[in-house]
């Protein structure tokens, strides 16, 4: 009970005060690419001078072939660390890296071209130098201009969808833009599936988790755990191969990347009855939670009836 007036009490200060969402959400475009930079601080320090540091990229379009995605997805790879720049109030006048020289631009490098990458230098006045697609070894200029650099609320920052169904395909899931607020007695329908399995036999279905946001978003997804008649096995699609995250899915919940708005995050849920010749039944619960937002979530169901 005590901890409930806590929370409470903190709840009536937030809405009270109103105070500044952390992390901010910018648009960068030069020449024909385009993406966002999630950086840390709040809206307040887009309007004075501030340094702002960069904890993710995204690529949302790009002429040059490369795969969008995010840093966070390894679609562009940061591997020079603290990346960020200087604002003045309206432009970026400094990109800075904490390795190499430290006050020539910040770099991302692209997925499967290991010396390509995104330089982005200041939009301050043009006398520094534009941001570049660039090639690390011979400087060949692939794409130069003028940096653009705007500071964004987005409209929706959180709105996970979960889905669940019998294929890996989230095309053949069931769930999609339906939406439980994280409540099962509340009736969602079309957010649940049955999955008929054998005793002692492996059965699979899958969740996908997609973002209804207009910025990338990740997710916190948990799982139903194992008990003495089924055990189960979670394994995350990483975009190249599935890894287990059994443990991190049965506990608090496995965080994936950001996802661009509409890609799914993938799960494979293995169950393996053993219910000694018994009928029986469990329920699986998969619970997705925005990063951006915790209190805002989607859950999804698949019931596995055994037959023995
Ligand atoms: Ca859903
Ligand atoms: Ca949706």
């Amino acid at each position: 009970m005590k901890n409930t007036s806590i929370i409470l009490a903190l709840a009536a200060l937030v809405i009270t005060t109103l105070p500044a969402k952390a992390d901010v959400w910018w648009e960068w475009y030069f020449a024909s690419e385009a993406g966002y930079f999630l950086t840390d601080g709040d809206i307040n320090d887009v309007v004075v001078d501030h340094a702002f540091t960069i904890k993710d990229i995204a690529l949302t379009q790009t002429t040059l072939g490369f795969t969008a995605g995010t840093a966070s997805q390894r679609r562009l790879i940061i591997n020079q660390p603290n990346l960020g720049f200087q604002w003045n109030g309206t432009h970026a006048t400094e990109f800075s890296r904490a390795s190499g020289a430290y006050t020539n631009g910040a770099n991302a490098f692209v997925e499967g071209h290991e010396h390509i990458f995104f330089g982005f230098q200041p939009n301050s006045g043009g006398n520094i130098g534009d941001s570049k697609v660039r090639h690390a070894k011979d400087n060949i200029t692939y794409v130069s201009a003028t940096l653009i650099l705007i500071p964004i609320i987005p409209d929706v920052e959180a709105r996970p969808d979960a889905m669940v169904g019998k294929t890996i395909s989230p095309a053949g899931q069931i769930g999609k833009d339906v939406y439980s607020p994280g409540n099962e007695f509340v009736p969602i329908a079309n957010q649940k599936v049955t999955v008929r399995a054998r005793d002692k036999r492996n059965t699979k279905f899958y969740y996908s988790v997609n973002s209804d946001a207009d910025v990338p978003e990740g997710f916190r997804v948990a799982g139903t755990r194992k008990n003495r008649q089924f055990a189960v096995k979670y394994r995350f699609w990483t975009g190249k191969a599935w890894t287990n995250v059994t443990g991190a899915m049965s506990r608090n919940g496995f965080t994936t990347p950001r996802y661009l708005p509409g890609e799914n995050a993938r799960i494979q849920v293995k169950v393996k009855p053993n219910t000694d010749g018994k009928r029986r039944a469990r329920t699986f619960r998969c619970l997705a939670t925005s990063r951006a937002d915790g209190a805002i979530s989607d859950l999804v169901k698949a019931k596995v009836k055994v037959k023995p």
